[in-house]
């Protein structure tokens, strides 16, 4: 393939803060590592809440044109791909008006606050068929795809438990401000939709469907100072503690027990509340040959125990990933030389335009979407009712 040869797709970014930031740098950087790249992604529009954040966001983002208004991005017929990086509360509108408009989408997580507006994306991308994807991007972390291929491969036996955990403290501080995330209406749910539904993404895709919930929630911090602006600063500054202050609606922390359809068991645990984690995604799954141990804080590492190893050498040890390992040919060329936050969305953008330049089905997609809400929402209910419920009672 010669570099005249590959397609030039338009993309049209909504939302120009964390995530606006990060999937820019993904697509600027996606052809620098993976070449010949599926399909160059062109920086088109980026569209923000007003036309001076939008005209701001693409001088620093790299877009050619912006707006203050995101139809104009479903309108625009220059535009292939879609991209959703708004608050969870948004999601579904954006996401139903790209697929009618047949635009390609990626749509950040939670796919949506409720099970209802998931199930309606989902109903939409199908009708229209259209590639959508959901950036769950955590499983896109060599470690993690490697400890996919290696359960995949046998290596650890029958998987028999799944222990996950999504630990963070920057909401710890009772002064860090009412941002949406701390609002139901806007985010959907707190811990729980906002980093509890990745170790659900990792769960499925490292062990299998989950059947069953037994869970807790818990609010700790019931109301915070209200803030002023519509990004998150993720309780870091702009604390505003002797200010008005309004109610926090969503959880602070969820524990679950969980039952995988294929027998195995396991939990699940995430807080936005715990003093020195900070993204501290962690699994640890143990089958009848092995065991896999993976901390996403140090996520160039996967710690392995194989049954099969010589009884002289046995123990957990450490991989460090690398060319020889899911992504390598496009990473970096020595192990150990740093996987970052970054590149799990760089490799995001080329698993996308693989998909979309290939015709090749790419995952996590709509159906995951929905599938890890209808979890989340038996999740919340095992909760209210202090009992085990199976997911498939959950309907809308
Ligand atoms: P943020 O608060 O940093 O930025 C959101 C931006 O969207 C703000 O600049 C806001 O002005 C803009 N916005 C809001 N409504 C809009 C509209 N109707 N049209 C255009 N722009 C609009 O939020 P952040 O952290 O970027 O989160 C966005 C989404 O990404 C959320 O769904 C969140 O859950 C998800 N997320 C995913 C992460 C991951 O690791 N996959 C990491 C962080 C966030
Ligand atoms: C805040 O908890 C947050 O930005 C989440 O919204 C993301 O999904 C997670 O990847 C990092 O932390």
């Amino acid at each position: 393939m010669t570099a005249s040869s590959i397609p030039q797709l338009n993309v049209g970014l909504i939302g120009g803060g964390f995530m606006g930031k990060a999937h820019s740098l993904a697509y600027a950087a996606m052809p620098m590592f993976f070449w010949p790249a599926p399909a160059i992604p062109v920086r088109h529009t980026i569209a923000e809440v007003t036309d001076d954040l939008a005209a701001g966001a693409a001088a620093r983002f790299g877009f050619q044109h912006s707006t203050g208004d995101w139809r104009r991005v479903i309108d625009d017929p220059n535009i292939h791909v879609v991209d959703i990086a708004t608050p969870n509360n948004s999601h579904a509108e954006i996401a139903i008006a790209a697929a009618q408009a047949g635009k390609h989408i990626l749509c950040e997580k939670p796919l949506a606050p409720t099970v209802a507006e998931a199930k309606a994306m989902y109903e939409a991308v199908k009708a229209a068929g259209v590639v959508n994807m959901v950036a769950f991007n955590y499983r896109r972390t060599p470690a993690v795809a490697l400890a996919r291929k290696y359960i995949e491969e046998g290596r650890i036996g029958k998987v028999l438990s799944f222990r996950g955990t999504y630990l963070q403290d920057w909401s710890a501080d009772p002064s860090g401000p009412l941002s949406w995330r701390f609002q139901k209406k806007i985010a959907g749910s707190g811990a729980l939709g906002d980093i509890g539904t990745h170790v659900v993404d990792l769960a499925r895709y490292l062990v299998g469907e989950i059947s069953a919930v037994n869970a807790m929630m818990h609010t700790y911090i019931q109301e915070r100072p209200l803030q002023s602006g519509g990004a998150d600063k993720l309780g870091a500054s702009d604390k505003n503690a002797g200010g008005p202050k309004g109610a926090v609606d969503v959880d602070d922390e969820v524990m679950t027990l969980l039952r995988f359809e294929n027998g195995a068991v396991g939990s699940l645990e995430a807080t936005r509340n715990a003093w020195g984690r900070n993204n501290y995604i962690t699994f640890e799954i143990h089958g009848t040959e092995g065991t896999l141990h993976f901390n996403y804080e140090r996520r160039d590492e996967l710690q392995v125990f194989f049954n099969s190893d010589p009884g002289d050498a046995r123990g957990l040890r450490t991989v460090y990933t690398g060319p020889a390992h899911p992504y390598g040919e496009g990473l970096w060329p020595i192990p150990a030389l740093g996987i970052g936050y970054g590149e799990t969305k760089i490799i995001e953008a080329y698993d996308l335009f693989t998909a979309i330049t290939t015709g090749r089905p790419v995952r996590p997609d709509f159906e995951d979407g929905y599938k890890t809400e209808l979890i989340a929402d038996a999740i919340v209910r095992s909760a209210q009712e202090r009992r085990e419920i199976d997911v498939e009672s959950i309907g809308v």
